[in-house]
């Protein structure tokens, strides 16, 4: 079927072989949090801030260990070039507060992705699940020794993060998300935003090295209960990473539902030289379920495929789902990011570049439908041979699901 398929995709001047290869080299981010609801080491409890983890599948990682060996094996059915996404709130037996959070609390994760194998580790500050979230406000709040505490919180993560980034000889990706917004009508919009300006500027002044780690901001519509002002808009976080030379992270669940993430990657990428994204899959609201390959993901992978981004667009899944078999729930959004990857692999896109320059519209049209049931299948299948996997994972989720998530009652 692969040899068929692989001269099939010739005919359209596409080497697939060199396709698999090039799949294999994207890495792709993979959050902790899918596998305890967003819930964390530090004792903060189940997410808060607007976000929400829904539903009570058994065998929620309760802990450390439970947590990496969910890891161990939902990662070890993922393909592909694989780094860990890190909360800040997954700190190993830290007996301070998050303000002063050191490398050593992170210190076995580093010891386990190294385990792993894994490209490297990406870390995010935690602005929420904590007592000082206050009335809904972190960074922004009116009270100054609130905003300290953040603003120290997030200076300890940029070393941590520094750290992570010598540990694997590479770069760390840093996203700040808070949750700070209001429910209902605010009577100023502004000063919050200034606030929060100004911490920020606090934050980039800790003398972190740039070189190792990537700055990114994450804005946001509205929350639950957050619905009507989110003080980190989309148009403050873009003013303010281009003023300061960081970047954006363009989170696909924060959008009005018309609004395409595939169509801010290239308005970026005009202007920075790095882009962040969560891929993530919001059904009616930022409800973060399970990535899967829809039309969206396809269309983002191909902004970052034939814009030869991959290296300039930082790839990382953003979802939780409670309602499922957790470790199934990261293995199927991992894999339909890497097939939404492989499907932009698959396309001629200079020769359709070229369709749309001579305003050949109907030609491209017809195009763009004959690749949508070209061999993509047998092309998915030989590539996962190559990684050592098979297209079922199930099988062996659910005889984990019975002989260890059953156990934890
Ligand atoms: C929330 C943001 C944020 C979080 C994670 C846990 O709406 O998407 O990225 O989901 O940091
Ligand atoms: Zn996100």
């Amino acid at each position: 079927m692969y040899n068929k398929a692989k001269q099939e995709y010739a005919a359209y001047g596409i080497d697939t072989d060199k396709a698999i290869a090039s799949l294999k080299d994207i890495p792709v981010s993979i959050h902790c949090w899918q596998g305890d609801d967003v819930v964390g080491l530090d004792g903060g409890g189940a997410a808060s801030g607007g976000i929400q983890t829904t539903g009570n599948y058994i065998g929620r990682a309760r802990n450390f260990e439970e947590l990496k060996a969910d890891i161990k094996t939902a990662f070890s059915l993922m393909p592909g070039k694989k780094r860990l996404n890190l909360h800040a709130s997954y700190a190993v037996g830290a007996t301070v507060d998050r303000d002063k959070y050191e490398p050593k609390h992170f210190a076995e994760w580093v010891k386990f992705a190294k385990q792993l194998g894994l490209d490297g580790i990406d870390f995010n500050p935690t602005l929420f699940s904590h007592k000082n979230v206050k009335d809904g406000l972190t960074l922004s709040s009116p009270d100054e020794k609130i905003r300290n505490f953040w603003v120290n919180h997030c200076i300890a993560c940029l070393h941590i993060a520094e750290y992570f980034a010598d540990e694997f000889n590479g770069t760390c990706a840093f996203n700040i998300w808070l949750p700070d917004g209001f429910k209902d009508v605010p009577a100023d919009r502004l000063t919050p935003r200034l606030r929060l300006k100004d911490s920020l500027d606090k934050i980039l002044a800790c003398g972190y090295d740039k070189r190792k780690v990537t700055v990114a901001v994450e804005s946001k519509v509205f929350g639950v209960g957050v619905e009507s002002y989110t003080v980190g808009s989309n148009e403050f976080y873009q003013n303010y990473a281009a003023k300061n030379n960081i970047c954006c992270l363009l989170d696909n669940g924060h959008y009005h539902p018309l609004e395409y993430v595939s169509d801010k990657i290239p308005s970026l990428l005009a202007f920075y030289d790095t882009v962040a994204l969560h891929v993530t899959r919001g059904v009616r609201w930022d409800s973060d379920h399970v990535v899967l390959l829809e039309d969206e993901v396809k269309e983002i992978a191909k902004e970052i495929v034939r814009n030869n981004a991959t290296e300039k667009v930082k790839i990382a899944l953003d979802y939780f789902d409670a309602s499922i078999n957790r470790l199934s729930a990261w293995v199927t959004g991992q894999r339909a990011m890497q097939k939404a990857l492989l499907y932009a692999l698959l396309i001629n896109h200079s020769e359709l570049k070229e369709l749309q320059d001579g305003a050949d519209f109907t030609a491209l049209m017809v195009k763009q439908e004959e690749y949508k049931t070209l061999p993509f299948g047998a092309v998915w299948k030989e590539y996962l041979r190559r990684e050592g996997l098979k297209e079922d994972y199930l099988t062996e989720i659910r005889q984990y699901e019975n002989s260890v998530l059953k156990e934890r009652v």
